[in-house]
Order: C-alpha cells, then sequence, then structure tokens
C-alpha cells in the first residue's frame, strides 16, 4: 500500500478550515492507504507558546484527529517530539536547504512580519517539516492550498539530498482537497480561516458550541446583492459559505446554486448553519468521551513506537549516505 503522511499543529482549536482542507482528507484516505498522521509540537514551538496551553492543546488535538474518524488501528498517530529520529533528520534538511529558499516562503513573510526577535525555528521550519515527511518514505501528503510551497521545498530538498547522498528518499506528491483547499475566514473572506486568528468571529472551531456556530454563520460577511451565486471574485463571502455546504455535504455548488434560487441571504445561512451543526454534533460528542480517557495515551504511546520504527529505518540510511557518526551493522 502507498504511504500517507500528514500533520497539524496543536496551537489552538481545530477549525473548520483544518477539518475540511485536511482532517477530511485523511479519514477518508486511511481506507485505502498506509496513513501516518502527526501532531507537530516542534513546528508549534516556532512561535512563542505558553507550556500547559501546549500540552493541552497536543490532547485535544489527538482527541480530534480520532473523534473525526482517524481509526488508530489503520492508521498512526503519535506527537512528533515523541518521535527523536524527527529533529535529527531535521537537522540534516536544515543543513542542505538554503536560506534564500527559506526566505522566499510566503509562511514564513507572514508570520514574521511586523514582529521583533522572530526565531530562527520559523525559519528553518520547512526543513523538519520535510524530515517529517521524508522519514515515513511517504509517497503522497494530504494538506490544504496554503502548504502547496513547504511541499514543493519537500520535494526539491528530497531530490537534492538523493542526488548528493544516494537515492534514498521517496519524492512525495501532494494531494489537495477537490473541494475547500482553501476555505476563507468569515469576517473576511479574502483571507484564510486560520487557528491563530485572532478574531474568534472569523472562524468555527470544531469544538464551538452550537449555537455559537449559527450565530458566526449567521453574522458572516457577504455582499450587498442578493443572489446566492458561487464567483469568487464578486462574492467571496457567499462561495465560500457554499463550499463549507458543499464539502459537508457531500452535495456539489452546482446542485447547491439550484435549490437556493429564490432564497434569501437569511434563508442560506441558517441552511448552510445546519448543515455544519449537523455534522459537528457526533464529532464533539466522541470528543467529549475521548479527551480525558487513558485510552487516548494508550493510543499515543503505541502510535510513538510504531512510529519509530519506520522513522528509525530510514534515519539509519540518512545518516549512512551523509557519513554521519561511525558506521554500524
Ligand atoms: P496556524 O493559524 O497556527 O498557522 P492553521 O489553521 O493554518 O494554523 P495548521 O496546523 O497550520 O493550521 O494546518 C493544518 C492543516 O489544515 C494543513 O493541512 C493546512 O493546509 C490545512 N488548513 C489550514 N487552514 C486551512 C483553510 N483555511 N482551508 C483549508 N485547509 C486549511
Ligand atoms: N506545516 C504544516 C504542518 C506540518 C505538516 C508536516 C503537514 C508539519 N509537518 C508534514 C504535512 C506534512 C502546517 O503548518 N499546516
Amino acid at each position: 500500500m502507498k504511504r500517507i503522511f500528514s500533520g497539524v499543529q496543536p496551537t489552538g482549536t481545530v477549525t473548520l478550515g483544518n477539518y475540511i482542507g485536511a482532517f477530511k482528507q485523511f479519514t477518508e484516505l486511511q481506507h485505502d492507504y498506509d496513513c501516518v498522521f502527526c501532531i507537530v509540537d516542534q513546528h508549534a514551538i516556532t512561535m512563542p507558546q505558553d507550556r500547559l496551553a501546549l500540552r493541552k492543546n497536543i490532547k485535544s488535538l489527538a482527541a480530534l484527529y480520532l473523534a473525526v474518524g482517524i481509526d488508530p488501528e489503520k492508521s498512526i498517530l503519535f506527537v512528533q517530539s515523541e518521535v527523536p529520529a524527527h529533529a535529527q533528520a531535521g537537522w540534516m534538511m536544515t543543513c542542505i536547504a538554503h536560506i534564500g529558499e527559506l526566505e522566499r516562503m510566503t509562511q514564513y513573510k507572514d508570520k514574521s512580519a511586523g514582529s521583533q526577535g522572530v526565531s530562527a525555528g520559523l525559519l528553518t521550519y520547512p526543513p523538519l517539516m520535510a524530515a517529517d515527511i521524508l522519514l515515513y518514505q511517504t509517497d503522497i501528503v494530504p494538506v490544504g492550498d496554503d502548504q502547496k510551497q513547504h511541499l514543493e521545498l519537500t520535494r526539491d530538498l528530497a531530490e537534492r539530498f538523493n542526488s548528493r547522498f544516494n537515492d534514498i528518499l521517496t519524492v512525495p506528491e501532494i494531494r489537495l482537497p477537490e473541494n475547500g483547499a482553501r476555505i476563507m475566514a468569515l469576517q473576511d473572506p479574502l483571507k484564510k480561516m486560520s487557528k491563530s486568528d485572532p478574531n474568534k468571529k472569523s472562524t468555527i472551531t470544531l469544538l464551538d458550541d452550537l449555537k455559537t456556530i449559527e450565530k458566526k454563520i449567521k453574522s458572516a460577511v457577504t455582499d450587498s446583492g442578493t443572489d446566492v451565486r458561487f464567483d469568487k471574485e464578486e462574492k467571496p463571502g457567499i462561495s465560500n459559505l457554499l463550499t463549507i455546504e458543499a464539502a459537508l455535504t457531500g452535495q456539489p455548488v452546482k446542485e447547491l446554486e439550484t435549490k437556493y434560487e429564490g432564497a434569501s441571504y437569511g434563508d442560506f445561512k441558517a441552511s448552510v448553519a445546519k448543515a455544519v451543526t449537523d455534522h459537528l454534533a457526533p464529532i464533539q460528542e466522541r470528543y467529549h468521551e475521548l479527551v480525558e480517557s487513558d485510552e487516548l495515551d494508550r493510543i499515543l504511546d503505541e502510535g510513538a513506537e510504531k512510529a519509530a520504527r519506520i522513522a528509525n529505518k530510514t534515519l539509519r540510511k540518512m545518516e549512512n549516505g551523509m557519513g554521519l557518526g561511525r558506521k554500524r551493522k
């Protein structure tokens, strides 16, 4: 079976954007691929984090992976810092990456803009992400659209490593969702919905209570027109809501446009809100059963062991290829 790897940062509660762009794909893919999913806490510390909040977010994210339907019998789920091979391989990839190509990453530019004392880790984040992926000889990486540039760099680094040190690493492909690769902020549909957005009215999190979700959708920014039609240029807000409903119900956008012919924005928003709350209610129920359970710790312990077994094999080959340490039998 081909291998899938993906990671999500424990930087706050998972948003509907993360769900549609990433988690939903994960649950669909796990039936046909050998899947490895990671809670990338070492990526989270590239920005300042409160230690207790980070600990809480790690557990919460693990419970959400399971609540949305990741099956630990089928997929490996683990915490990045619990498998040291990531930091080790991350350093090797950092040493073959060029500063210029890292400075060109838009996520780095966005996150460092205007801040003082930007961590060096924010710049060297993409080689660590490359290591995450390459350690598992990954074939496919399902992510949202914002990770495209990091994936292209991962491919370049893998090819560079292979041409300098032997063909050791699999060069991975990106996989974007057909619908919803970039869910936009509710209060500013020209900006992506993001976990760390300070405007909480812009994001729907998977754990928002259902009444709050309804209110947020009802107050989402739209436009001065009256027709419910998909048009990203003229109607980014309406198009975003149509994308959300289509992704969650599986109904094509075209069909939704027909369904809403003649409907008011108010009716349309109420119906989108219902699609979202119907979808999230059972996920929230499972989450609350899991988050404080011993089962969660057991799954993560086992996940880290299984992940380390795969990762260490590649790590040894990489060290051998580069000439690190003494050759071991
Ligand atoms: P942060 O705000 O801390 O940067 P984030 O919301 O961008 O966080 P990540 O942990 O960086 O979330 O991303 C997890 C996954 O969700 C990635 O695959 C990413 O591409 C995807 N993703 C993030 N935001 C969106 C979005 N608005 N629409 C679709 N997919 C998204
Ligand atoms: N950079 C990603 C998180 C991430 C990731 C990965 C995604 C870290 N390592 C490996 C896919 C594969 C982000 O910010 N969403």
